[in-house]
């Protein structure tokens, strides 16, 4: 059996069943990591920002941290601030699009959103148009963002919290009539990585937390002594491993590996207060980071804190790593420089290709259970091909 193309996903993807297992194979091929060498640093965020329309903010930012780290820039509290609020505000996008117009119709048994109720359909598109507004305020457009190395590109100077605080409203009204959202079926138990701040969530986290069984943290620059890429024929997109153990990053492992810290979010965050394996509740903590993310927004615009938003920069040879949560997960920048701050080096290792193990194994799991619900499971992770093939 094939499934080509498997819709309502980011990107082109085909599933095969043969001999009793099922393959996602993503077949597009991008090449970012070959054509960032030999470029200059300060057009590194810019050209990285590129490789999604839908998460273009992680990458530059992500981008910007590992330059940064690689020529030891201390960016602002301000900077730090803003690029917080531009992490949210692109995840409130994201996740908006995911739920309300790729994963409900599933719900309602409908192909496309048209049979989701309307009132929850307008609720996403207000919820997209004021988070593209944020972004675009900070990093000047909403789609290929600017931002820049040593800070960002605008400060923030309108205050958006009656808008955000409408939308929470009519969230919370709603929220009952998301209670299917909590169904979900164990396929594989997995480990989990993701950022955090001192076990909180944190979107521009200060240290990476991993689970195998047991929770364990490790810096930025350790990565790749616990996080190993494997490469397999059917696809053009890799295969990572968390210490030889298949691996998810995303919403769930978020909830999973860190405490919410925002009141509303806290409470439906309740649910995951043991590790969840169960992959549609994917859509569930996506759900509770919707929430999580206005909250944060409205908490951080309120107490901005002070600096400049932007500093002058000086390239050095050396490498370095930028962690950023992008809305599907664990997303890293690793580059190498000469004194000239040319790229020698770039690798970039993206949320769904760390989570492209679990996809495989969670269709095969279903295969076996006898059901073929396949382009469901594949949609809980929000799959976003164009990155996982950079
Ligand atoms: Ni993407």
């Amino acid at each position: 059996m094939i499934i080509e193309p498997v819709t309502r996903i980011e990107g082109n993807a085909v599933i095969e069943v043969k001999d009793g297992r099922v393959y996602f194979k993503v077949l597009e091929f991008r090449g970012f990591e070959k054509f960032l060498e030999g470029r200059s640093f300060e057009f590194v965020p810019m050209i990285t920002a590129r490789i999604c329309g839908i998460c273009p903010v992680s990458h530059s930012i992500a981008s910007a941290r590992a330059i940064e780290n690689a020529f030891e820039i201390e960016i602002s509290e301000r900077v730090e601030d803003l690029r917080r609020i531009l992490l949210l505000a692109q995840t409130l996008q994201s996740h908006a699009l995911h739920i309300f117009f790729l994963a409900l119709p599933d719900y309602f048994k409908s192909d496309s959103f048209e049979g989701v109720p309307k009132d929850l359909v307008k609720l996403g598109v207000e919820m997209r148009k004021i988070a593209n507004e944020i972004v675009g305020r900070i990093a000047v457009r909403p789609v290929h963002p600017e931002v820049i190395v040593g800070g960002v590109a605008r400060d923030l100077d309108r205050d958006y919290s009656n808008e955000l605080k409408t939308i929470l409203n009519g969230l919370k009204e709603n929220l009952d009539k998301f209670e299917f959202l909590k169904e979900g079926e164990v396929l594989n138990e997995t480990a989990y990585l993701s950022l955090n701040s001192k076990g909180v969530i944190d979107f521009y986290g200060e240290s990476l937390v991993g689970y195998d069984g047991e929770i364990f943290e490790f810096g930025f620059n350790e990565y790749s002594e616990h996080l190993v890429e494997k490469v397999e024929s059917f696809s053009f997109t890799k295969f990572p491993y968390l210490r030889g153990k298949v691996c998810r990053v995303g919403p769930l492992a978020r909830l999973n590996l860190t405490k919410v810290d925002t009141d509303l979010a806290r409470e439906l965050s309740e649910e995951f207060k043991d590790i969840r394996h169960e992959t549609l509740l994917y859509n569930y903590a996506r759900l509770v980071e919707i929430v999580y993310s206005i909250e944060k927004i409205l908490e951080i615009m309120g107490n901005l804190r002070g600096g400049e938003i932007r500093q002058r920069v000086e390239p050095k040879a050396g490498e370095g790593v930028g962690v950023v949560e992008a809305p599907r997960g664990t997303l890293i920048h690793h580059y190498e420089f000469d004194e000239k701050g040319l790229v020698r080096r770039a690798n970039l290792i993206v949320p769904t290709t760390i989570n492209n193990t679990a996809i495989n194994e969670d269709l095969t799991a279903t295969y076996k259970k006898g059901k073929e619900n396949f382009e469901m499971i594949v949609r809980a992770y929000d799959p976003c091909l164009s990155c996982s093939t950079h």
